[in-house]
């Protein structure tokens, strides 16, 4: 998958030392600049719950390296755009950004297929692109236009791309689990083979429908995948004043669980890789993705009164997922540090064309108030404050 519209940036040809001109044996680089398969760590082990956890050695190749970096890098661009735009007041409303987390969206994209289902909360943008949508649809739905993917009557908690296996986008905390619970139902019941990915945070996580959800998928060996994108915070709330157990993949109990290293996008792939093998056979799985964001909450937050600058700037340094790849594609020399640049600029201009063609799409109807509230042809009535008078037949 690559979300940008430039194919390639131009990949340095490998120039191997021939043999005899040296006495140190030429280097066996294991990237080379065709496609060939390459195997990469991750970072850090995988914790495991009731399960043996799978391998650190994840089978990635040169495109693939590529394709994460400028995703990567597009999503963090759109979140740092969407930033301006909220401040310059031409997005309203509540605004979750997720620069920091996007190693998740893109290693578990990386690992399954458009007909997976991912439902998750109202941090939802990226998630939301990673599955096909374009930088425009989501520009135009942030701006309450038109064009946007959800008619620019979602706004920024509710993006929605069906036909990507996206289901939103919930601005409920938790709501999406036990829906997303039901779209594992309706996998399993109609026997294709794909599982749901449901999305939920550590502030979610201690929530009473989570387990409730869980408790029947698991009874009916739903094809379900509960991933705690743990940031360490819900809203200002620490995670440990929130949670008396703050290993969110061991609670499940009787329901396997992974620890990741969410900044990681290899070890997000392999998880999700493992994950979705052992649904489809077993029933559910929690992955427990460590994370970040940048961002404060949402915009109304700063995001430094409950957490150090030097705790963002130690994560930013030591952690950041894009860095961590930048760093895999110079240490193999596939591109170098100027083309990777180059790269950055492009995406730049790429979602600047975005927000200019966004900002062209009308705003909706003032009609469309009332579509996609009931189901159509049921008649709806609506009614003044008296009762009495009838004012209009919803569509
Ligand atoms: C049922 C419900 N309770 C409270 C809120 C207000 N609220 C919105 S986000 C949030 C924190 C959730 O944190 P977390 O699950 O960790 O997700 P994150 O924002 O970190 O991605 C709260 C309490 C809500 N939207 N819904
Ligand atoms: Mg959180």
């Amino acid at each position: 998958m690559s979300l940008s519209r430039f194919a390639s940036c131009s990949i340095r040809r490998r120039i191997l030392a021939p043999a005899s001109t040296s006495l140190v044996p030429p280097l066996r680089r294991s990237i080379s600049t065709d496609d060939s398969p390459i195997t990469v760590e991750t970072g850090l082990p995988f914790t495991a719950h009731n399960c043996d956890p799978p391998s650190r050695a994840v089978q990635t190749s040169t495109s693939e390296l590529l394709s994460f970096f400028k995703d990567m890098a597009l999503m963090r661009r759109m979140e740092i755009a969407a930033d301006s735009l909220y401040k310059a007041k031409l997005i309203r409303g509540f605004c979750h950004l997720y620069d920091g987390q996007e190693a998740v969206a893109v290693g578990m994209e990386a690992a399954i297929t458009r007909r997976d289902c991912i439902i998750t909360a109202y941090r939802d943008h990226c998630i939301f692109l990673s599955r096909g949508g374009t930088l425009v649809e989501a520009f135009a739905e942030l701006m309450g236009r038109r064009d946007g993917c959800s008619k620019g009557k979602g706004g920024s908690m509710h993006f929605y791309r069906k036909e990507g296996g996206f289901y939103g986008g919930h601005g409920i905390v938790g709501a999406q689990v036990p829906l997303g619970c039901g779209l594992a139902f309706a996998q399993k019941y109609s026997k294709d083979e794909n599982v749901t990915f449901a999305l939920y945070g550590d502030g979610a996580a201690n929530q009473g429908q989570l387990f409730e959800a869980l408790n029947i998928a698991a009874l009916w060996e739903l094809p379900a995948i509960l991933v705690c994108e743990n940031n360490h915070y819900g809203m200002g709330t620490a995670e440990w004043r929130a949670a008396k157990s703050p290993a969110y993949y061991k609670r499940g109990d009787y329901v396997p669980g992974l620890k990741v290293d969410g900044m990681d996008a290899f070890a997000v792939k392999q998880a999700c890789k493992f994950a979705k093998e052992h649904a489809l056979k077993n029933g559910p799985i929690i992955l427990e993705m460590d994370t970040y964001r940048y961002h404060g909450h949402s915009m109304s937050d700063p995001g430094s009164t409950y957490r150090t600058r030097d705790e963002i700037s130690g994560v930013r340094q030591e952690r950041d997922p894009i860095e961590r790849i930048r760093k895999m594609i110079l240490s193999h020399e596939i591109a170098s540090e100027k083309e990777l640049k180059d790269i950055e600029k492009e995406i730049r201009k790429e979602v600047d064309e975005a927000i200019a063609k966004a900002k062209e799409s009308p705003m909706p109807d003032p009609s469309e108030l009332f579509t996609n509230v009931y189901v159509k042809g049921y008649g709806v009535e609506s009614y003044g404050a008296d009762r009495k008078e009838l004012r209009a037949v919803l569509p």
